[in-house]
């Protein structure tokens, strides 16, 4: 059968930045699925109707679709044996399932600072104006003012990430010497800086090289390397 997986999209349509679109791309790369990507604006919304809702990623697989990035993961897993597994276990299933909800709730209020504005400037000319619209609403500021947190953001982000380099300390990756779904959500929100800015990561400072966790993200990048940009190699 073959999977496609939409996929927010800036102007360029080459550039994916969504974070919850990129732990499904990582996830299918991990089972080692062949699969198509469709590119999808924020006003674009039209070519996902056939979910019956308005988020991505949406992954078609013959008739079956799927939407949110975490039933995403678990319909791979249960349909796709072959290839490596995305939880070894029940118990791996659960850590990722927390480790997740600690990147949509924790990591991610300390990254969106870092990539609302170069996100508003990477998208169409007709999405401008939804894109700020929808986040001015959710946040209650500006973007311009939203944006003037991200020198604090890049500290806590930073500090946030100790609870991290703790676990990273004693083995290669989160659950152990390879990578699991608990390691791809986390990488996901890490592309959202490094796709929506033009500048590496290791430029905006909140890590060095002799960092573990900047080590970790470059072993990561490095073994899905299929999906990755290539300018982020
Ligand atoms: N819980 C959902 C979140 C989905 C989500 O927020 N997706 C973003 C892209 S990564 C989106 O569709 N944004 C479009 C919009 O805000 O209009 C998941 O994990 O898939």
């Amino acid at each position: 059968m073959s999977i496609t997986l939409y996929d927010l999209a800036a102007a360029d349509t080459n550039v994916r930045f969504g974070p919850h679109c990129w732990k499904s791309r990582l996830a299918l790369s991990h089972k080692q699925l062949k699969h198509e990507t469709v590119p999808v604006a924020f006003t674009e919304k039209n070519k996902i109707a056939i979910s019956g809702q308005g988020l991505l990623p949406v992954l078609t697989d013959g008739d079956t679709v799927v939407s949110d990035s975490w039933d995403i993961a678990l319909y791979l897993e249960s349909h796709y044996s072959q290839g490596p597994l995305l939880f070894e276990n029940e118990d791996a299933k659960f850590h990722a399932m927390s480790v997740n909800e600690w990147c949509n709730n924790v990591l991610s209020v300390h990254i969106r600072p870092l990539v609302i504005m170069p996100i508003f400037r990477i998208v169409r000319e007709e999405d401008k104006s939804y894109f700020r619209q929808s986040r001015e609403e959710k946040l209650g500021l500006s973007l311009e003012a939203y944006n003037d947190k991200a020198r604090g953001s890049i500290v806590e982000l930073n500090k946030t990430l100790d609870t991290l380099r703790e676990v990273l300390d004693d083995q290669s990756y989160l659950t152990g010497q390879s990578p699991s779904y608990a390691d791809i959500c986390v990488l996901g929100m890490f592309l959202w800086i490094a796709c929506s800015n033009e500048v590496a990561l290791i430029d905006i400072g909140f890590t060095d090289e002799e960092d573990i966790f900047y080590q970790w993200y470059q072993r990561m990048l490095n073994h899905y390397r299929d999906v990755i940009p290539s300018r982020l190699l």
